[in-house]
């Protein structure tokens, strides 16, 4: 931890130096704020440079410094803020690469800001549960209007350097060299216009043809843009009101406004959940004994079959910059495969998020074959052909006498055996699973399967390659439905359980849906097909349900959405959930035959604990057993992949929050 400064024609440069991401701890505030006095003090300093050390400016404050208030009298990035705010010499921000959080709201307190082209900029706190706290809702606004202020806070979305040019937070984009550009630029304004505050302006809206009177108009437009508070938008209400002080009051009084909502925020259940989320994630890839050995990177893929998980896959290592050979012996399927990677990347122009050029590169990277033979070169195999283990084995022993010696070849099945399919081969050291949850190109979340043979560099090129897809990169062992899928059997059980005693469907589904999960137990059995859960019961005695009613409904050809009706029957064309009579009928009728006795009075706080008692109680199977290494790692594999509420911090984390407040 150091902080560098030298002077340069009566300009100190003073360098942020604290890796990995020059992150502003309480004890590096204080070592800030030494230097900063310093230089203040020095009658033969007239401006002072902000720069970073470690290719990038700052990720912020150190998020693991909120978990305890600070002791009286601690110095915070407010102090170092505030040193600042009070110099009587011109402050320089000069910027690289990131600068995130606390980093930006630094630099929005000098006087004028550079950046070197491609930094990003954003305010990421929303996603921790939290809103800047170090100024940011105050001077923000202040420079580039409330509407976008409030537009980047909500989002947590990075801007890059143009961008935030073009919206008033940078004064100069430069092609490298910001400190020498900051140099140049304090010689320009050092008689002209050495001190511009940004607190002494004022907060426009930001919006063509709305003045300030149409204030509480905007205020209210934004509280209803965001979710309810008890549904993640906690600390999004709390930002809109921040953002409103800096249109109200003057500076000092919207900063101690926003002081107050931030420290209540810090405090909150909701936060302490989220920042537990991003220190789980950032646990992910260390592997005990896994040495943090830099493993061979994956430049050619190949996938085994133009399904819509293997094109999803595909369209993935597209997004990544990595080549694919797509085999699929069908040639209409590889029609529709085509015309699903046009549509997706069509899309994505659309929405402005690629340009057609990159559209146009990453279609062509990926090409589609017939044959296996084809995928003799790839670096990494994905055998992505249908939940079938004797279809797979088959395909794993081809793939072995065609790969390169040195490939990997990986399974995107979601509950069977990596060491069956291992066997298949002379490889079993290069081979794991890669559950990929659909769509592929979309969703998170990776399962990485390591069999009992699975190497170790074999396994740290996978979550190399994770890392490389964007993908969260959960390590499970080889056992039945690895993390996600096991536990989603038993949350499902309970559910069916709970249905049995006579509750409605549609009443457990909106109670889990007001604890925060993204769909209901039973609007997603019917999404993902109640036939294709009987089909994995029918093969895994381990999970087999005690219940009737799921044989009664697969007997009924009741599995969801694809046959018109399971638990809910949906209209011709329509994925509507609506209650449908029958099933209460089929369900009251197998519970009497199973002699279940019905208790329609279930407390919404019994079907919460019951549901979520379920994945705690896997979850914890899982983790003394070694399938999963930490309770962590299911939050995060229940949080991205199953829609587990993030501001409950996941299953595990939920459960230490209801014992520590039981
Ligand atoms: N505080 C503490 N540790 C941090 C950190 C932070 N802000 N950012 C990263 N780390 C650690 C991380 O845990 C990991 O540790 C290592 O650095 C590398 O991280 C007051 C309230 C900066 C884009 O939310 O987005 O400022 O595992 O693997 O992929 O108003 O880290 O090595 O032990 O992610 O190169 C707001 C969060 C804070 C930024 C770099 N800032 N960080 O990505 O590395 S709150 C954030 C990131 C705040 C003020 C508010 C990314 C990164 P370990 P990494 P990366």
């Amino acid at each position: 931890m150091n902080v560098a400064a030298v002077d340069r024609a009566g300009v100190r440069v003073v360098t942020l130096d604290n890796p990995p991401v020059n992150a502003i701890s309480f004890a590096y505030s204080a070592a800030l704020v030494a230097t900063l006095e310093a230089a203040e003090a020095d009658t033969g300093v007239h401006a002072i440079v902000l720069t970073g050390a470690n290719g990038l400016f700052s990720g912020g404050a150190d998020i693991n410094d909120f978990t305890t208030a600070p002791a009286a009298g601690t110095k915070t990035i407010r102090d170092v803020i505030a040193t600042v705010e009070k110099s009587a010499k011109t402050y320089v921000a000069a910027l690289e690469k990131t600068a995130l959080g606390g980093g930006v709201e630094l630099a929005l307190a000098c006087d004028y800001r550079i950046a070197v082209a491609g930094t990003k900029f954003g305010f990421p706190e929303i996603k921790l549960g939290l809103i800047p706290g170090a100024g940011g809702t105050q001077r923000l606004p202040r420079l580039i209007g409330a509407q976008d202020a409030l537009q980047m806070m909500l989002k947590g979305d990075n801007l890059d350097a143009e961008e935030a040019r073009k919206k008033g937070l940078l004064d100069e984009v430069v092609a490298s060299d910001a400190v020498a550009a900051a140099l140049a630029l304090i010689a320009r304004v050092r008689e002209r216009a050495p001190k511009r505050r940004t607190s002494a302006r004022r907060t426009e809206l930001g919006i063509a043809g709305l003045a300030l009177f149409a204030t509480p108009f905007v205020v209210a437009q934004a509280h209803k843009m965001v979710p309810p508070e008890d549904r993640g938008g906690f600390a999004a209400h709390k930002l809109v009101d921040a953002v409103e002080a800096s249109i109200e009051l003057e500076f000092p009084r919207g900063l101690a406004r926003e002081y107050r909502l931030f420290d209540e925020l810090v405090r909150s259940a909701p936060s302490a959940a989220l920042r537990h989320v991003f220190f789980a994630e950032r646990e992910l890839g260390k592997i005990p004994g896994l040495e943090p050995a830099a493993p061979p990177a994956i430049s050619s893929a190949g996938v085994v079959g133009a399904g819509t998980m293997g094109t999803g896959i595909a369209i993935a290592f597209a997004n990544a910059g990595i080549p694919s050979v797509v085999i699929e012996p069908n040639d209409d399927q590889i029609e529709r495969a085509k015309q699903m990677v046009f549509g997706m990347f069509a899309h994505q122009v659309q929405r402005g998020r690629l340009t057609q050029e990159e559209a146009w590169e990453r279609g062509q990277s990926i090409r589609f074959e017939n044959e296996l033979g084809e995928l003799a070169q790839a670096d990494i195999v994905v055998e992505a052909v249908f939940e079938n283990m004797e279809a797979k084995k088959a395909v794993f022993a081809q793939l072995d006498a065609i790969a390169k010696p040195a490939a990997i070849l990986a399974s995107n099945t979601s509950t069977l055996d990596i060491d069956a399919l291992a066997a298949m081969t002379k490889r079993p050291e290069r081979v794991l699973g890669l559950h990929f949850f659909v769509p592929a190109n979309i969703m998170k979340l990776l399962e990485i399967v390591r069999g009992k043979d699975t190497s170790a560099e074999t396994l740290a090129t996978a979550i190399a390659l994770a890392k490389t897809l964007r993908k969260v990169g959960v390590v499970s062992a080889n056992a039945f439905g690895f993390i996600g899928n096991r536990m989603l059997f038993d949350y499902a059980r309970a559910a069916i359980g709970l249905a049995e005693e006579g509750v409605a469907p549609e009443r457990i589904d909106r109670v889990m849906k007001d604890f925060g999960m993204a769909m209901g137990p039973f609007a997603m059995f019917d999404l993902s097909g109640l036939d294709v859960f009987w089909h994995i019961e029918q093969g895994n005695p381990q999970v087999r349900s005690r219940s009737a009613i799921v044989d009664r409904l697969y007997r009924e050809k009741r599995f969801g959405q694809k046959t018109g009706a399971g638990i809910y029957r949906y209209e011709k064309g329509s994925r509507e959930p609506i209650p449908d009579p029958v099933t209460i009928e089929l369900l009251r009728e197998e519970a009497a035959k199973a002699g279940i006795a019905p208790r329609p009075d279930v407390s919404d706080a019994e079907i919460v604990q019951r549901l979520t008692g379920a994945l705690i109680a896997v979850g914890e199977e899982l983790v003394r057993t070694g399938v999963a290494l930490r309770p962590g790692d299911i939050d995060i594999v229940y949080v991205y992949g199953y829609g587990f509420p993030p501001h409950r911090g996941g299953p595990m984390w939920y459960a230490s929050e209801q014992l520590a407040h039981a």
